[in-house]
This record gives C-alpha cells, structure tokens and sequence, in this order.
C-alpha cells in the first residue's frame, strides 16, 4: 500500500520528545510518511534545552533533494530551520517542489523558543520564521509566537490581521492561555473558527510539534484543511490525555496511540 509523504525539517531532539522525533511519531500515527531532513542538532532534556547546533545549509538542502528528488512529497511541515541561512535555503526548496505541485500544503510551526521559554535558534529566530511564512499555507503559532511575531501586538484579532498578511492560514493556539479550556481560534480570508478543549493538567514536552505534523500528515492525505485540523486537534488531545512520563518535569505526549478514526 502507498503511503503519502510528509516531507519534515526539523531539529533533533535527543529526549525524543520534540522536534523531529516528534513528527515522526506524529506523521505515521496519522498513516503518512515522514521523510526527515535535520536541520539543527540540539542537546535537551525533557525540560532543558542546552545548546542548537545547525547543520550547514547544503546538507539540509543535500538531505531534501535526494528524497524528494525520488519520493513525491504531499505536504511539507517546518519545524526549527536552525539558522537563518536554513531558513533561506528551506525557502529556495519549497520553490523548487511547488514548481512540480503549485498547491503543496506548507505547515509552519514558528517555534521561537522551548515550551520552557528556552531559545530554540542558532541567531535570530523571528527573522527565520519571517523567511519560512511567506511561503507556508498555514501557520500555527501559540500566544507568545503570535505576539512576538506581530511586534509585541496582543491583540488576536490584530495578530491575525498582520499574519494573514504574509500567509493565508492562522491558528493561533491557546495552550498558554488560563482558564479550563484551551482556546485554539482559525482565521482565513473566508472566516474564522474556534475550538475549545479541556485545559490538562501539568506540562507536556513538543505539543505544538505534535499538533503542526499531525495536520501535515492530514493534509498529506487528501484531507482538507477544516477536518485536517478537527482531526489533528483531536489526535493532540489524546496523545496529551494519555502522557506518560520518562523523568521528573513535562511528560511526553503518548504519540503512538492510534485510533480508529486515522484508519
Ligand atoms: O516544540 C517546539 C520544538 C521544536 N523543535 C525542537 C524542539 C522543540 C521544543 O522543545 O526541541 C527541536
């Protein structure tokens, strides 16, 4: 049986929980392929990250071609480029595959900092993420990234307005929110619409991985954007709802769980 091709850039995290390890999980629970191009080494913990080495651009660029040279590649999910030069380099690829499918599905997570707040990038990450949007077909920033993306502006709506500027989809995620329930909220130039799910106790390490290559890997499959996101929001929920721990500090979304419904 064919399996459809997510073709992922992210950086590695050792603790296998984040990053690149995450996706991986994250993609084949949804019955999709990861083909993973690294773009950063990193040294963490569950909770800590140490340091983020980039790999050299042409090895990212080297590491894309020769499996997308080969494998179709049905969506694309960008993690941490690592560097700004990644980000440049990334960007260059991504207009050489839409050549080939103009309507590839480009899933950004713009990932500033660890969900401790620890920086995540070699340089400046904002300038990276800003290279990586103008050519994503959705964005999925948390609170923080969303504000910090938009010059401090902390107002959702005005967020939404200047991301839909440079990328036509937006979910800003509600996980660093208060309240009992984490309040996810779509925009596009037709709409918008809001999710609302239970708030769970304690921390998890990669969600915001988690939920970005689950709607990749969706979206690799045909599905289209509004149940892409119902079906990947609800897979996140589980995998949260079932966390398992490894050490004292955030647990571990239990990634591999897989439900009937992505059959
Ligand atoms: O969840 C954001 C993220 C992305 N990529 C890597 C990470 C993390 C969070 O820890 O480690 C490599």
């Amino acid at each position: 049986m064919m399996r459809p091709s997510v073709l992922v850039f992210a950086g590695s995290d050792p603790s296998g929980g984040a990053g690149l390890q995450a996706d991986l999980h994250a993609i084949a629970a949804q019955h999709a392929h990861a083909l993973t191009v690294v773009t950063a080494v990193t040294v963490q913990d569950n909770d800590r990250v140490y340091s983020v080495n980039a790999v050299e651009p042409d090895l990212v660029l080297a590491q894309a071609r020769a499996v997308s040279a080969k494998i179709e590649v049905a969506a694309v999910k960008l993690g941490i480029p690592g560097s700004v030069a990644n980000a440049r380099a990334i960007a260059e690829m991504l207009q050489e595959l839409r050549q080939h499918n103009p309507a590839l599905p480009v899933v950004l997570d713009p990932v500033l900092a660890s969900g401790k707040g620890h920086t995540l990038a070699d340089g400046d990450a904002i300038e990276a993420v800003m290279i990586l949007l103008a050519h994503a077909t959705l964005v999925l920033p948390n609170l923080p990234e969303a504000s910090a993306l938009c010059n401090g502006e902390r107002r959702m709506e005005e967020q939404a307005v200047q991301l839909l500027a440079k990328c036509p989809n937006v979910l800003i995620k509600g996980g660093h929110g208060s309240g009992p329930e984490v309040v996810n909220v779509w925009f596009a130039s037709e709409g918008q619409r809001t999710w609302k799910w239970p708030r769970l106790k304690g921390e998890f390490h990669g969600t915001g991985c988690t939920l970005a290559a689950a709607v990749a890997g969706q979206l690799a499959r045909g599905i289209a954007l509004p149940e892409a996101l119902d079906a990947a929001q609800a897979y996140v929920h589980r995998t949260l709802a079932s966390a398992y721990v490894i050490a004292a500090g955030q647990r571990i979304p239990d990634r591999n769980t897989t439900f009937k419904e992505y059959t």
